[in-house]
């Protein structure tokens, strides 16, 4: 009894640390509508986000092939896609299922890419991440 007990035990734990990756469905897409890549722009910049082959839900909401975006401004794609993404300056959560945002970026070149993520904002598996784009932001 106890063996079983400790048993059921391990296999929960390990459960809660093993979190599955959300699948992404074949053919699913993000990307970014406006700017273009190469747009020269002023500050404020409208940042429209496109997505095909699945839906927006807010975090935290479970629905079948959903998640919802994150903008990374100026980064990469974080090499662990394993864990929920950091929120900070580069990332920026997009949780309400918002798909627009307006940035204030300073003048000059600037990269944008974004990456959709599930409701425990993990990126799907395989991740579904837009092209990057460069934009000049004019003084
Ligand atoms: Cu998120």
């Amino acid at each position: 009894m106890r063996t079983l007990i400790f048993t059921a035990l391990v296999a929960l734990v390990s459960l809660a640390f093993a979190q599955e990756r959300t699948p992404a469905p074949s053919g699913a897409e993000v990307y970014i509508i406006s700017p273009k890549n190469g747009a020269h722009v002023h500050a404020p910049v409208l940042v429209q986000f496109g997505l095909k082959g699945m839906g927006v839900a807010p975090a935290g909401l479970k629905f079948d092939n959903t998640g919802h975006h994150h903008l990374l401004i100026d980064t990469d794609v974080p090499a662990d896609l394993s864990t929920p993404l950091p929120a900070n300056e580069h990332i920026v959560h997009f949780g309400k299922g918002q798909t627009e945002t307006t940035l204030n970026l300073t003048p000059g070149k600037h990269t944008l890419q974004l990456l959709f993520a599930d409701m425990n904002h993990i990126p799907h598996n395989p991740p579904v991440i837009s092209p990057k784009i460069t934009i000049t932001v004019l003084p």
